[in-house]
């Protein structure tokens, strides 16, 4: 049978077969003596299972997929580093933040953005609480991103505005939930999945404690798809970007990059810089450029 790894214990796995029911699942043991340098089975890895107790849901997994795609963290070892894997087989991340309460911080999305596309999953953004300043006003204040070639979604978890386009958003795919504390990331998970309950107005424990191994946990949703549980993307590592990587990770920077005339140009000082007429041009926002300086000088 074929399965998806919902989630990892210390030395179990619980794997959804194609039916729906949920495994408890050991691993075979030749699969453990292999040599490898990544993670035997990480949350999302497809997997072949066999019921060894049918009736109490035993089973064990006795092949595991190629992943397609991972977050992970590097953990340097002997000769070459090991690979944590986080979470297989991501598709996208879903970046929330709301109008009002708390006060929009734009240089923090920007923060979130550049962490985002480190990642390379596919990105979209949820402007969340539109109750709280209508969306008119939203369209207004996060329309440069709509510019920059983002997918925006504008909602009110409280009126019931705009989930159905989000749910769709989130169909056959595991996603990867960010964003601020506060702005409703629970709250809109819940109004997409009533049955997954997830606590509101308290922060979720996830991403404290360093020290503790903290794996993803997939919640299956009903229409197909999966919104994943992980530490944050700080906890990742994919909050410190080096700056010579940081142009990669502004899209529209990253456009104009191949006309500089040097190929390492940082776009600050070079001459025949394209990112700089393009700047000059008006084909960057002043606002974002100034995200990219403080970025690019260490700044949160
Ligand atoms: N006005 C308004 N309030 C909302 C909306 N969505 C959520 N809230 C409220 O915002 C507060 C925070 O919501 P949560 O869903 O807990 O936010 P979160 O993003 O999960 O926060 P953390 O778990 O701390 O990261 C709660 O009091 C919610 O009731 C909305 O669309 N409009
Ligand atoms: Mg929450
Ligand atoms: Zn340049």
């Amino acid at each position: 049978m074929h399965g998806i790894v919902l989630c990892v214990h210390s030395d179990f796995y619980d794997v959804q077969s194609d039916d729906g029911l949920v495994w408890q699942c050991k691993v075979l043991g030749r699969l453990k003596r292999e040599k490898r340098r990544s993670t035997l089975v990480a949350t999302g890895d497809h997997v072949d299972i066999e019921p060894v107790d049918s009736d109490r849901h035993m089973a064990v997994i006795t092949a595991i997929h190629p992943r397609r795609r991972t977050l992970s963290r590097l953990r340097p070892g002997r000769g070459h580093p090991f690979e944590d894997v986080i979470l297989a087989n991501p598709d996208e991340i879903m970046v929330v933040f709301a109008v009002a309460e708390p006060e929009p911080n734009l240089r923090l999305l920007d923060r979130f953005l550049v962490a985002a596309e480190a990642s390379e999953l596919e990105i979209f953004i949820v402007i969340n609480k539109i109750d709280l300043g209508g969306e008119d006003r939203a369209r207004e204040m996060f329309g440069e991103y709509e510019q920059i070639g983002y997918r925006l979604f504008f909602t009110s978890v409280k009126q019931g505005l705009g989930i159905e386009a989000v749910r769709r958003q989130l169909r056959d795919h595991i996603t990867v939930v960010a964003g601020p504390s506060g702005v409703g990331k629970s709250s809109l998970i819940n109004a997409i999945e009533p049955g997954l309950n997830l606590r509101v107005g308290e922060v979720m424990a996830i991403g404290k404690g360093r020290h503790t191994t903290r794996h993803a946990r997939l919640h299956p949703l009903s229409q197909g798809g999966y919104i994943a549980d992980t530490p944050g993307l700080r906890e990742l590592g994919l909050w410190d970007v080096r700056p010579e990587e940081l142009s990669d990770y502004f899209p529209e920077i990253r456009r104009h990059a191949p006309n500089c005339r040097f190929a390492l140009c940082t776009h600050i000082h070079e001459p025949d810089c394209a990112v700089q007429q393009a700047l000059a041009a008006g084909l960057i926002s002043p606002r974002r450029w100034d995200s990219y300086l403080r970025l690019f000088h260490g700044e949160e």
